[in-house]
């Protein structure tokens, strides 16, 4: 059976799992009154059709809303533009001029692809994205994105990253770049190359907002906008001259990552936040709602959500049909076509948008009657006309209380010619033949711009660029004036600089906990609350927490740092009369994003980043569940090294073994590998509170010193409570640079051994370190490697150094010299997998043993975990002996006896293969 027009199969399903009267379960007081009405409805609709009956049931809510009666807004609205032709606004603008300088961008962006896939095949970049998207940047940069020349940080623009030719483009015209850019699009190793989506790692003084990743620029934007009011509230920016607008593709959409976080937007009230999707109604391999509509859905999520949804479907040829449209019939056959059959349509010619859209009632096929089929062919999708697209952003930038959505609907590869627009294969072309670069030209009216003869055989296709005196030129540059100068454009200038804190706040860490017990974690609470004492310092911290404060003890912060809650606090709290309450503030500090880790990432982006997006250096402490750290938001911590963020994150709960009890999903022994693969990481394993300190009050003079560095730094902290000893003299630079001798062999021992320990994992080597002393008369050293990473990277620039210098003498790595000395193996041991210290492996000068916790986590006891991934004290001492055995230097019997000494089971499966 067919659905009625209008009709959404979807309905009928929730009907049938959800009866109307589950839904409204209201008493009915006055029966008869309700059929009147009923009849009413029964009777508009046999009389004058569903859409009279739709227009009246829409005036009636309106009326209901008028009279703050409480219905629920309706969540999709007719398939029409929002703003109707009389709420249009004037647009402000020369109409032809912007049109032909568009012209010149997208020529200009088609030809830099065309010409670096000539230069080598497959190099890629795109070309239908820009195409259909020029309009929506284009009167954005000629009205609306304000730049920094005056001083103020402007507004922050999220480019899509696959529309990237056009926006250079832009900037050639304006003489940002020249040909030799352009040229070197997607040729970056040398110098003048041109990035091929936006990222500040490679290009610092243009892009601002890696966005390419799908779905990383929609998140990080709303976080950002929260961010700037964050800024706001407490008092360290003035935010309100700044609009985040982030650019998304329909596509895109579908990323969790971009509508997982809209509910907050409108909950935070981000009128400072405006989304432009650019509904293209296409992704890379089809059509991203062939059976649906995206615009639809769309409006029904965000609308749900809270946001101002502003729907810019037809260009204004369109007007005079809507209005000469008394019956809705064309509104109806809107809103019945899918977007496959959108799709379609413009892949294909006028008359078969007569027959096949026009021709599906005898009352629309009769507005268009005395039109020509090239006069239908010429009406646009609203995306694509500047006067509607203009109306919708004035009108988004004018709106308060809510964050705004823009649904454009546009062509994906509009005026690439047929075989390139709307065509399913479209995302992925990025080579023009000289016939179709004639046709671009035709659809273009470059006629003069680019002579007949510059596109004659095998000639590579010209650039153009207007003259400095072309009133295109004039009117481009006099628009970015006004609205302070060019973007994108990546300024670091401090507007409200940070005064380090001075040495006393790390006193605390530095002391040791003598003789009472504390983990690294409550250590670093404590330290994070000094910190946040420290005046003109302390009010730069902003510490971040989804949702697991009480894990790590930071509920003692709530009541003195205070929640961030924009709107204040409107209840008393249940813990009200509590030393430690839940106490929100519109001034609070820290940032407790309830349980998203992408979301608080996003958060410590938007901190980590603000030094440059607004001048105002802020210090981001992101304190996770360390297994949903890295493993979880490893491509947003991608995108904040791309981005330059400057912060600290902390994975808590640290180690296979250590948060006992909680098993596979939860205990991380892993997240230092990850973390290690991020270019901008500096990985830390502290054992002690010392180190964690140090290596904190390090980070914040590389990042935040005279000579600040676009890196960020990961701790691990545990969970284990033992006594934190004093800060040794004269370890700071060991801690720093990744290992130093925490203890020298015990006295009166023959053999000699070295062991490696991190985290907790000291208490295993120390407990060896005795065992091996009083039983067997080995000496081990005890060394403390507080990053393995930093180890290895050295070891790497070494001998690099080493390749390429073959008449100097071969230099040592740093690791390589600190344990030549070492008489005898060295057993590494650690709550990190075996790959962890195996990233030294080649470096160390002696027989080098590791112990890791490899395989999955299981729940169980501390002691019981460490003996089945064999790294407790018994197979410390077990490894040194074993490897002094092989060495010579011991009998096997020494094996056997520790063996039955730790009652260890050499049988007992090996945890990385026990499944
Ligand atoms: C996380 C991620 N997955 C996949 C891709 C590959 N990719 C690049 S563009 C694209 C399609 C984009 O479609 P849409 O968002 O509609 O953008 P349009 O080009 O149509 O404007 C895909 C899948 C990516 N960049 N990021
Ligand atoms: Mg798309």
């Amino acid at each position: 059976m067919s659905n009625p027009p209008g009709h959404h199969p979807d309905q009928e399903e929730f009907r049938r799992v959800l009866p109307d009267e589950f839904i409204h379960q209201l008493y009915d007081q006055y029966p008869s009154e309700t059929a009147e009405w009923l009849e009413s409805l029964d009777d508009v609709v046999s009389r004058h059709g569903p859409t009279r009956a739709r227009f009246l049931l829409a005036k009636l809510l309106e009326r209901a809303h008028q009279e703050n009666i409480g219905v629920p807004h309706a969540i999709t609205t007719p398939y029409i533009n929002t703003i109707p032709p009389e709420g249009e606004p004037e647009f402000p603008g020369d109409g032809d001029l912007e049109r032909r300088i568009r012209r010149f961008i997208r020529w200009n962006a088609a030809v830099m692809v065309v010409k670096a896939n000539h230069q080598e095949k497959g190099i890629g970049g795109h070309l239908s994205t820009y195409a259909s998207s020029a309009t929506l940047y284009e009167v954005g940069f000629n009205h609306f994105f304000r730049g920094k020349d005056n001083g103020s940080p402007g507004d922050h623009v999220y480019f899509q990253g696959h529309a990237v030719p056009g926006i250079y483009a832009r900037a050639f015209l304006e003489r940002r770049l020249d040909e030799t850019h352009l040229d070197n699009f997607r040729f970056e190793i040398g110098e003048k190359g041109l990035s091929s989506y936006p990222h500040p790692r490679l290009m610092p003084g243009f892009w601002e907002y890696p966005t390419v990743s799908m779905g990383l620029g929609p998140i990080n934007s709303i976080y950002h906008a929260r961010f700037n009011h964050y800024l706001q509230n407490r008092g360290l920016d003035d935010t309100s001259e700044s609009k985040v607008w982030c650019f998304v593709g329909d596509g895109e959409a579908d990323e969790p990552e971009t509508l997982g976080s809209i509910s907050l937007a409108a909950r935070e009230k981000l009128d400072n936040l405006i989304w432009v999707v650019n509904c293209n109604l296409q992704r890379l391999d089809g059509p991203v709602r062939g059976n649906g509509k995206i615009i639809q859905e769309l409006e029904a999520v965000f609308r749900g959500a809270g946001w101002n949804v502003i729907k810019v479907i037809w260009g204004s040829g369109w007007d005079p049909l809507l209005e000469a449209d008394q019956e809705g019939a064309l509104v109806q056959v809107m809103t019945d076509t899918v977007d496959g059959e959108y799709q379609r349509y413009k892949a294909e010619n006028g008359a078969y948008v007569r027959e096949h859209f026009f021709g599906k009632d005898p009352r629309t096929l009769a507005l268009v009657k005395d039109w020509s089929d090239d006069q239908i062919w010429a009406l646009r999708r609203g995306g694509l006309d500047y006067r509607k697209v203009y109306a919708a952003y004035k009108v988004a930038t004018e709106l308060t209380g809510a964050p705004t959505v823009i649904l454009a609907k546009t062509i994906k590869g509009w005026t690439l010619g047929p075989d390139v627009e709307g065509r399913n294969a479209t995302h992925q072309i990025k080579e023009l033949t000289n016939a179709q670069l004639r046709e671009l030209r035709e659809r273009l009216f470059l006629h003069e711009e680019i002579p007949e003869e510059s596109l004659a055989g095998d000639r590579e296709p010209p650039y153009f660029r207007p003259d400095e005196d072309s009133p295109e030129f004039q009117y481009l540059m006099e628009h970015r004036k006004v609205l302070h100068g060019a973007l994108p454009s990546r300024v670091v200038r401090v507007r409200n600089p940070l005064t380090l804190p001075g040495p006393e706040a790390f006193t605390e860490v530095y002391a040791g906990s003598g003789k009472a017990e504390a983990s690294t974690t409550t250590a670093f609470t404590r330290l994070l609350r000094n910190l946040c004492r420290v005046p003109e310092f302390g009010p730069r911290v902003v510490p971040i927490v989804p949702d697991e404060a009480r894990t790590f003890g930071m509920d003692s912060l709530f009541r003195e740092l205070k929640i961030y809650a924009s709107h204040g606090q409107h209840y008393e709290p249940v813990d009200a009369k509590l030393l430690l309450s839940y106490v929100e503030a519109s001034n609070g500090q820290i940032l407790e994003e309830g349980i998203t880790e992408a979301g608080s990432m996003a958060s410590w982006t938007a901190a980590a980043t603000s030094y440059a997006n607004r001048g105002v250096p802020m210090v981001p402490f992101f304190i996770f569940y360390s297994m949903f750290g890295f493993q979880r938001i490893g491509d947003l911590a991608w995108a904040a090294g791309d981005a330059r963020a400057r912060g600290f994150l902390l994975g808590a709960t640290a180690g296979r073994t250590t948060l006992a009890g909680e098993g596979l999903q939860h205990q991380d022994g892993h997240s230092h590998i990850l973390a290690a693969t991020n270019p901008a990481t500096e990985a830390y394993d502290p054992a002690f509170a010392y180190e964690m300190g140090t290596i904190i009050e390090n980070g914040i003079r590389r990042m935040y010193g005279d000579d600040p560095e676009d890196v960020f730094f990961y701790l691990t902290l545990y969970n284990e409570n033992h006594v934190q000893p004093p800060r040794p003299e004269g370890s700071e630079s060991g801690i720093i640079s990744g290992l130093y001798r925490w203890a020298q062999a015990p006295a009166g021992t023959l053999l000699r051994a070295a062991i490696l320990f991190s985290g907790t994992a000291n208490l295993a080597a120390r407990a060896a370190q005795a065992d091996l002393a009083e039983h067997y008369g080995v000496g081990a050293e005890l060394w403390s490697v507080t990053s393995y990473q930093k180890l290895r990277d050295e070891a790497v620039a070494v001998e690099r150094w080493n390749r390429l210098h073959p008449r100097e003498e071969a230099r040592l790595p740093f690791v390589s010299r600190e344990l030549r000395g070492v008489g005898g193996p060295v057993v590494a041991v650690t709550d990190f997998m075996k790959l962890v210290p195996d990233q030294i492996g080649r470096w160390v000068p002696h027989n080098f043993v590791i112990l890791g916790t490899d395989g999955f986590g299981r729940s169980d006891g501390r002691s019981r975990l460490r003996r089945f991934f064999e790294i407790d004290a018994g197979h410390v001492v077990l490894a040194v002996l074993s490897a002094l055995v092989r060495e010579g230097k011991l009998g096997p019997q020494a094996v056997e006896d520790a063996i039955s000494r730790y009652g260890i089971d050499p049988e007992a499966p090996h945890s990385r293969f026990a499944r």
